[in-house]
């Protein structure tokens, strides 16, 4: 299955695996399985948690790269019986190299999924959404040759007017002795030809300017795409491409604003899970062009994917249709306690430079994100956050960092991001009005760090469950939500300091029920379509909003 929207390369050999998997659950179930998809899905095993064991055949040979996109949450694989390696966390895709693999032989790939809560688990917790078991994203395999391309970024930037784009490219190379390969780019029109280069054993970074003078802009109203092509040639001849697609937009924080392309951007959008009653988080593609389709006839323009990053075929579905991504490292909720778990660090900081590393060339990307509602409001939490910041800013400079703060009156982080975001709930965990609401929580940011940033309300909403009507209003009824949603928009778009908002939440979400039992039917209730994208009343009162934003 073709893990992005495109084909990711014309010369390097991608070998199909097959799409239906052997799969067991130990003393519970084995059969066929469609890879990817989740474990959930097996009758009686909807709230399984454990291990599921899975295995492919592979017909291939030579240097052979597998990349899994996604498995969750802790992997654990071997080919022909020996170990590759493990990967922890559900949302980040990982590859092991296979050297010099034997012709006309039958490989197998095995691989054992875990989805069960420890210690050893730092970020997956019980959650308010589910961490599902079982191979949930795309795998592909590759045979690639010595020395193949292994990333490339593209970073434009406007200089003096004029667009150019900086590549920063990583070769490896497998073999023990140096190569000298041929190394171009390509985007679009333009090219970036970095000659004669040698790639070490191990990694080689290299980069260049690549100069685009006349570049079409990449805007949300006109999100024009650009093919980037890179390839690399020994003795003349083209032994390995890349492609992927990218767009010519700068971000920048100024001022109270943010501002893509010199103009000023005012977001309204929705919190989306990857969750989807049929399929838990293996979503597949129709149904995500289906919430694409959803969010425009919503009039939303951007997306919050809270609280962990997302698969790349949505991904590039917004960078398509140009709605705005913000884009979150996986962590939601947790105390001091849990982030001084020895794993918290190296796990987030793990989930973080996947991220950034595999999804720098979105052009929809227009913030990092991190610590949702954590323990931002401690020492600890603070050196936590300032360190994983400067991991984000050092990596990449060309976007603004943010996170999701809800400790009003004591956090102390806002003085470390460009932008202030905060999860708001009046007329739902909170009994101010709307309007006293906003008024306090702006004078406590100006107090504390905050003054004169941009603000974002990435969280905002209130409960219906689908189908439940009263003509009392009463909470948990459609009726109410019309009525809270409407309330808490219209005071947030006449509200001149907030750059915009992401509505909580665009669909229902499965939670864990050991954590969450205050949740009616183990769900979170706060979509304006439930977890089958049955609209609810809401749906239109919000379109009327967001469409009339435009
Ligand atoms: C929080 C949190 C969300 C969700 C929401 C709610 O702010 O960030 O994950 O739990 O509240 O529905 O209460």
């Amino acid at each position: 299955m073709n893990p992005r929207l495109f084909a990711e390369h014309e010369l390097r050999r991608e070998i199909p695996l097959d799409d239906f998997w052997f799969a067991s659950v130990p003393g519970r179930w084995e059969g066929r399985i469609p890879v990817p998809s989740c474990i959930e899905t097996i009758p009686n095993l909807a709230s399984y948690q454990g291990i599921a064991e899975y295995r492919c055949p592979v017909f291939a040979s030579g240097n052979l790269l597998l990349t899994f996109h996604g498995v969750s949450f802790q992997a654990d694989v071997s080919f022909d019986g020996k170990p590759l390696g493990s990967h922890y966390g559900a949302y980040g895709a990982f590859s092991f190299l296979i050297p010099n693999v034997s012709d006309g032989v039958k490989h197998e790939i095995r691989l054992t999924a875990d989805n069960t809560f420890s210690e050893r688990s730092a970020l997956h917790v019980p959650q308010d959404y589910y961490s599902y078991l079982g191979i949930t994203r795309p795998v592909t395999l590759y045979e690639v040759p010595d020395v193949y391309l292994e990333q490339v970024h593209f970073t434009p930037e406007r200089v003096n007017g004029v667009w150019q784009a900086r590549i920063d490219v990583v070769l490896a190379n497998s073999a023990e002795a140096a190569k000298q390969v041929g190394l171009r780019v390509q985007v679009g029109e333009f090219l970036l030809d970095l000659g004669t280069q040698t790639a070490n054993p191990g990694k080689t970074e290299i980069s260049g300017i690549l100069a685009a003078p006349d570049a079409h802009e990449y805007n949300p109203d006109d999100p024009y795409l650009y093919k980037m092509q890179a390839f690399l040639s020994e003795n003349g001849v083209d032994t390995d491409d890349l492609i992927d697609r990218v767009g010519f937009r700068e971000v920048k924080v100024e001022g109270d604003g943010i501002f893509m392309n010199g103009r000023r951007l005012k977001l309204h959008g929705f919190n989306r899970h990857e969750d989807y009653a049929e399929f838990g988080c293996a979503v597949p593609l129709q149904a995500m062009m289906r919430d694409i389709a959803l969010f425009r006839d919503l009039g939303a323009n951007c997306v919050r994917t809270c609280h962990y990053p997302n698969d790349q075929r949505f991904l590039d579905l917004c960078d398509e249709y140009g709605i705005l991504i913000w884009e979150e490292g996986h962590s939601r909720g947790l105390s001091e306690e849990q982030m001084r778990n020895p794993n918290f660090m190296p796990q987030m900081s793990l989930t973080l430079s996947e991220m950034q590393s595999q999804h720098h060339n979105h052009p929809a990307i227009f913030v990092w994100a991190l610590l949702n509602e954590c323990a931002t409001d401690t020492e600890y939490g603070r050196d936590c956050c300032a360190k994983l910041i400067q991991q984000i800013r050092d990596t990449d400079s060309s976007r603004p960092v943010t996170f999701a703060c809800d400790k009003s009156g004591r956090d102390l982080c806002l003085g470390l991001v460009d932008i202030v975001s905060y999860n708001m709930y009046p007329l739902w965990y909170d009994k101010r009005t709307v309007a006293q609401y906003i008024a306090d929580l702006e004078t406590w940011i100006n107090s504390a760090g905050g003054a004169g940033k941009p603000i974002i309300v990435s969280e905002t909403g209130a409960g219906a469950i689908y189908g439940y009507r009263t003509e009392t209003e009463d909470k948990w009824s459609e009726e109410y939500q019309v009525t809270a949603l409407q309330e808490i928009l219209e005071n947030i778009f006449a509200e001149p300091s907030f750059t915009g908002v992401f509505l909580w939440q665009f669909a229902d979400c499965r939670v864990h029920t050991s954590k969450f039992i205050t949740r009616p039917k183990t769900i979170n209730n706060k979509g304006v379509v439930d977890v089958y994208r049955r609209k609810k009343l809401a749906y239109k009162t919000v379109q009327a909003l967001y469409t009339a934003q435009k």
